[in-house]
């Protein structure tokens, strides 16, 4: 089906040209031409999005509100194109005029509202709902400022920020006939009726207005546009300013910062939390705004409230917009009059959690003063909902004060969300098996003692179509030409790639197309960095948020230590390898700050020593970020996926590299386990301590990470050389806090609290074997093969479906379109 007649295209991106700039194409720059071909494409949406939401109003199918404070969406262009089925046509047409799409596609901002895992999820999840054709909005905030950008000054990370919107954003719609007020602060005042009734009335609260902007969220090939709804902050209109009223004024200056202030900035923090006010406030402000946009939606088609969990569900992607129990309790008890045990019994039906870590320092828990004081009468209702619920704990376990300690919603002066979630959720998931059975069995296991039935896993998944069609067309091509193009919207048809495995010619095409992946990465390096890599060497790549738990420092620690091997014996077994990283760290996470400046610091000194000729060159690419990591994915031959065991909930990364045909390098953690099971011992490195392990030591605290120091002379080695200069020359001290990480406890941190020394022989040794095995080509290829014929389960795809089947309970919708 053609979706573009030529002609047509290239005579609309003319007319838009002009209609937008006055200009024509010779005298239009390259950012303009993006805006003319996105305006172009965005007109083919429209009549689709139109369609499917002339379906919804027909059909009436149940809807997901996805409820996210992140979507990291990456570029739209280009991946609007894919599921268009246009992208070859366009770029063709655009051919003719002398334009690259790829040049055209590089003007687009990267959308980033979101920080790394959690976001880009969502962002996932949104294209196979839409693909799978089912009725979804996604909830979030329209940062005026995403994810900063990562300059590296003198080998240190400088935040600078990420002004998306300055050129104006084609894909999105402003719709202010959808705008809703928000309230903040105040007090709660009952209020009596003359027949003895009594309601709360909100007073003296400062309130927003919430606009919506829609993106449409293209489904693949099926005319199907779902959206992406995300709330933009404006301060309502104070009508007749009376010049001599200073409180009036002054209250609407407060409005007009507040609004400002709101939706100002992501919070740059991955899987830690900054108990900022501001971050609640964020919070409330897009809960309430889509909960009262979801009602409204069912109101045009249902007068009782009571049929809501039929049409909605709400899925809470963690526990960032929890309130969003207490607000729809909130709006079915004070406006919709019902009693608290109706609105209870409602909202328990409607709302869903997804717990995405395990690590203390990610538990989100609120101040009461903050929370109270900013959010009077959900708190009220808050603690209702915590009263009853301790009942309920009374009731199951009889005088057992511990359980309700442990379990209380409000406790210790904090508001727990997760509890809060959890006791209102009607499911809570983990987002891999791992993490599951640790969520049971460990972190939430009084909760799944009391509610088993709730609990349940969905693996994560990653959309194939951004991941490897729109990001590796020449092995997308190659798989299309074995498996047909049924592969693009039902991953598991690559398990019809598995006997060309063990095909010679078939190993050698693969293996052609990765190195030409590699050249083009390589160019991108040469370009950003100043670095020449050598696209025969092995790319073994690290790519994620820095966290310690991740581990980026068992990696660079380990490149030293081959490193000092190199020096002492030019001559040993080695294959030139290429450490690329890529990770920004959270502006004030000093350790993950310092880890970078020590991965820079190590390659200057490495990629400069000529006694290593060129067998090692370690990369630090700038500004990671989705539209450079699919070009690094499709180049890399090893995936480092090296995190503590247990402390990865699941990760995602993993799953692009693997259906790109790198092999993974990791620990059995996330759903690196599941990965293990789908490949087979074969093909992948597993190295390090079981997630058993790690939990026993924890508990036991019997690890002591000097005993290794001091036994170990390599090791020993290579943490003198965080401190004696050689990585510093100019401030020996510099990486010292590593350095003490490591070896000493301090300030409540124990040292070496992700086992790095513990877990770095079997990593050299895993490193070791991925040396040997790379020098037979043709059983890399076989596992690199293998790999990618064993991806089918990681498609999101699958994990929407599991989410529909046993969660969200959605009707698939058909849109007919008449072309
Ligand atoms: C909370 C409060 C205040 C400020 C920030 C935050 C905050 C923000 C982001 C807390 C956590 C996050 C992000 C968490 C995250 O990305 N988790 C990852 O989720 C992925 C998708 O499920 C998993 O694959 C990863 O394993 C998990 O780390």
């Amino acid at each position: 089906s053609n979706v573009f007649n030529k002609k047509e295209f290239v005579s609309n991106v003319k007319d838009n040209l002009k209609n937008l700039y006055r200009k024509t194409l010779d005298e239009a720059n390259q950012q303009e031409i993006f805006q003319a071909v996105s305006t172009t494409v965005k007109d083919e949406i429209m009549d689709r999005w139109l369609a499917t939401q002339q379906t919804f109003e027909k059909d009436d199918p149940k809807t997901v509100y996805y409820m996210s404070m992140e979507f990291l969406m990456g570029r739209a262009l280009g991946n609007n194109l894919i599921n268009l089925c246009a992208y070859k046509e366009v770029k063709e047409a655009l051919e003719e005029l002398g334009l690259d799409l790829s040049v055209i596609e590089d003007q687009e901002p990267d959308p980033a509202l979101g920080n790394g895992g959690l976001g880009r999820l969502a962002a996932c999840f949104m294209d196979s709902l839409a693909t799978l054709g089912y009725a979804a909005y996604g909830c979030g905030i329209r940062y005026r400022y995403g994810m900063f950008k990562q300059k590296i000054s003198d080998g240190f990370q400088v935040e600078v920020p990420d002004n998306w919107l300055k050129d104006g954003y084609p894909f999105e719609l402003r719709r202010p006939e959808y705008c809703y007020e928000v309230r903040f602060g105040g007090n709660v005042r009952p209020e009596y009726g003359e027949d003895g009734s009594m309601k709360f009335v909100h007073e003296n609260y400062q309130s927003v207005l919430a606009i919506p902007y829609d993106m449409p969220i293209v489904g693949y090939d099926n005319n199907v546009v779902d959206t992406l709804i995300t709330w933009d902050a404006q301060a309502k209109e104070v009508f007749e300013l009376d010049s001599f009223d200073k409180g009036n004024y002054e209250q609407a200056v407060a409005q007009e910062n507040l609004a400002r202030n709101l939706v100002e900035v992501l919070y740059p923090n991955d899987n830690h939390v900054a108990g900022k006010e501001l971050r609640l406030k964020q919070q409330y402000f897009f809960v309430s705004a889509s909960i009262q946009r979801a009602l409204a939606r069912f109101k045009k088609h249902h007068d009782d409230i009571h049929d809501l969990p039929e049409k909605v569900v709400f899925q809470m992607n963690d526990t960032h917009p929890t309130v969003a129990v207490a607000e729809l309790m909130r709006i079915l008890v004070d406006e919709e009059g019902l009693g608290w045990d109706d609105a209870w019994n409602i909202t328990t039906h409607c709302v869903a959690y997804t717990n995405h870590t395990i690590m203390s320092e990610a538990l989100e828990k609120w101040p009461i003063e903050i929370f109270q004081r900013l959010l009077p009468r959900v708190y009220q209702i808050v603690d209702e909902i915590n009263r009853r619920f301790l009942i309920e704990i009374e009731n199951r376990y009889p005088g057992n004060e511990y359980k309700k300690q442990k379990m209380a919603i409000l406790w210790d002066g904090q508001v727990k969300m997760a509890h809060l979630a959890i006791a209102a959720g009607f499911s809570v998931n983990g987002v891999a098996k791992l993490h599951t059975e640790i969520l049971m069995n460990q972190e939430l296991k009084d909760f799944y003692d009391m509610y088993p039935q709730k609990f349940n896993n969905k693996t994560n998944g990653i959309t194939q179509r951004r991941f490897l069609a729109h990001a590796n067309p020449l092995l997308a091509d190659w798989v299309t030409k074995h498996v047909g193009k049924g592969w693009i919207t039902d991953l598991s048809q690559v398990a019809k790639l598995a006997p060309y495995a063990e095909d010679p010619k078939e190993q050698q095409e693969f293996m052609e197309i990765k190195r030409k992946n590699k050249i083009r990465l390589a160019k991108y390096i040469k370009e950003h960095n100043g670095i020449e890599v050598n696209p025969d060497s092995i790319f073994d790549v690290q790519v994620k948020r820095l966290h310690e738990y991740k581990r980026q420092l068992l990696n660079i620690l380990h490149v030293m230590y081959l490193y000092n091997q190199l020096k002492s014996n030019p001559n040993m077994d080695f294959y030139p390898r290429t450490f690329i990283f890529g990770a920004k760290a959270a502006a004030g996470y000093r350790n993950a700050k310092l880890t970078i400046k020590l991965i820079n610091n190590v390659a200057e000194v490495i990629n400069h020593d000529p006694d290593i000729q060129g067998k090692i060159k370690v990369v630090f690419i700038e500004d990671y970020r989705v539209s450079n990591a699919e070009w690094i994915f499709a180049a890399a031959d090893v995936s480092e996926q090296i995190s503590t065991a247990s402390k990865e909930a699941s990760g995602t990364g993993n799953m692009k590299f693997m259906l790109n045909g790198a092999l993974t390098l990791g620990t059995m953690d996330g759903a690196n386990v599941e990965m293990y099971d789908e490949v087979g011992a074969d093909n992948i490195f597993i190295f390090g301590m079981s997630a058993e392990e790690v939990i026993a030591h924890e508990q036991h605290k019997d690890y002591n990470p000097m005993e290794i120091y001091n036994n170990d002379p390599d090791i020993h080695k290579v943490l003198n050389q965080l401190i004696d200069g050689t990585f510093s020359a100019n401030d020996k001290e510099l990486f010292r806090d590593l350095y003490n990480s490591l070896l000493s406890n301090q300030g409540g941190k124990i040292a070496d609290r992700y086992f790095i020394l513990a877990d770095f022989r079997s990593y050299a040794n895993e490193q070791q074997k991925i040396n040997s095995y790379y020098r037979n080509r043709k059983a890399w290829a076989k596992s690199a093969i293998l790999n990618v014929a064993h991806v089918g389960k990681f498609s999101s795809d699958r994990t929407i479906q599991e989410y529909v089947d046993d969660i969200w309970h959605l009707d698939k919708i058909t849109v007919k379109m008449d072309r």
